[in-house]
């Protein structure tokens, strides 16, 4: 099985946008599609585990995010509240600050010894081919996976994903993971076109900087409040989707939408020097993205991890594919 799954990932790319191919791809990944029997049971969806699913299956279903995004008369429920009251006063004020603004920032999260721990998992991945799954060669998937350090330390950190946990709402399951030697320069993006939930909101993320980041090397940048903003399906935008297609699956039509809606806006765009340790967690629907590497080839060491809420329908809305989780 694991040699199917070697094959198609590797030599499926030009037959992508054809929904049965990833039909396929789900049957050989059945292990990790199992659990969506009871969710989708659960949430009234009759539809095969195998199929191909996106947001225009949610159409008209769509409730008003999770607390974590907009429902604040619902933030303080006793039990949330008996919880909250747990963390230190400083952690608090941080907490406060992710719900208004869609993030928080934990400045020297991990120590320097910490930090060149993991630093050495990305270094002596560097020169081994296997690793660089990704076509850009700047980033190695699911590093997680691969070094038990790196899950160890940040990815199933319990100090981390309790306070993940508090804030969706729900228990933070590790879902992937993307171990960065330089920057990705993407644009703005939110990442809830790339892994979306019903009901919404129940997705999370983590990044840590492993070494100093600035316009050199492709720091990030940020827009706070921007997960007030509508939401861009991929029904918004793409109307390729039909009975065989997925639609388009590169995504420059989403990133000129939500362009543009960011320059209706009147948001901020902030640029953030990280330094090693510091540790960014940010909302399912926070716009973010990598700045151009001024100094080409400089190296940004980071990882990112993202996270879904246990017990809700995950999907990738881009690609519509159900996600693969292992639990
Ligand atoms: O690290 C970066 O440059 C961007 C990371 C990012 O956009 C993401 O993980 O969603």
């Amino acid at each position: 099985m694991r040699g199917l799954n070697y094959v198609f990932k590797k030599y499926t790319g030009g037959l992508r946008n054809l929904k049965m191919v990833y039909v396929i791809n789900n049957w050989l990944n059945a292990d990790k599609l199992s659990h969506n029997k009871e969710i989708y049971r659960c949430y009234g969806l009759k539809k095969s585990i195998f199929a191909p699913i996106g947001s225009q299956v949610f159409k008209g279903r769509e409730e008003t995010p999770v607390w974590t995004m907009r429902d604040e008369a619902d933030r303080w429920t006793p039990e949330r509240e008996a919880e909250f009251v747990q963390f230190s006063s400083p952690l608090q004020e941080k907490i406060k600050h992710f719900l208004e603004e869609g993030f928080l920032v934990l400045e020297g999260f991990f120590d320097e010894q910490e930090v060149q721990a993991m630093r050495n998992e990305l270094d002596v991945r560097a020169t081994n081919l296997e690793s660089h799954t990704n076509y850009t060669g700047k980033k190695i998937p699911d590093i997680h996976l691969e070094s038990k350090v790196i899950r160890e330390k940040f990815t199933e950190n319990p100090e981390i994903l309790r306070l993940l946990t508090f804030l969706l709402g729900k228990r933070a399951i590790p879902f992937q993971s993307i171990g960065f030697y330089e920057g990705s320069e993407q644009r703005a993006h939110s990442d809830y076109i790339h892994m979306s939930t019903f009901p919404d909101g129940y997705l999370i993320a983590a990044w840590v900087a492993l070494e100093p980041c600035g316009p050199e090397n492709g720091q990030l940048f940020y827009y706070p409040k921007s997960q007030r903003l509508p939401i861009i399906r991929k029904y918004n935008y793409d109307d390729g989707i039909n009975g065989w297609s997925t639609g388009k699956t590169d995504y420059v039509d989403y990133e000129n939408a939500l362009e543009k809606q960011l320059q209706e806006s009147d948001l901020e765009k902030v640029f953030w020097p990280a330094q090693p340790g510091d540790l960014l967690i940010w909302n399912a629907h926070f716009v973010h993205g990598g700045s151009p590497i001024q100094i080409k080839g400089k190296s940004r060491r980071s990882v990112v991890s993202h996270y879904f809420g246990e017990g809700v329908i995950c999907y990738h809305d881009i690609t519509q594919r159900p996600a693969l989780l292992r639990f």
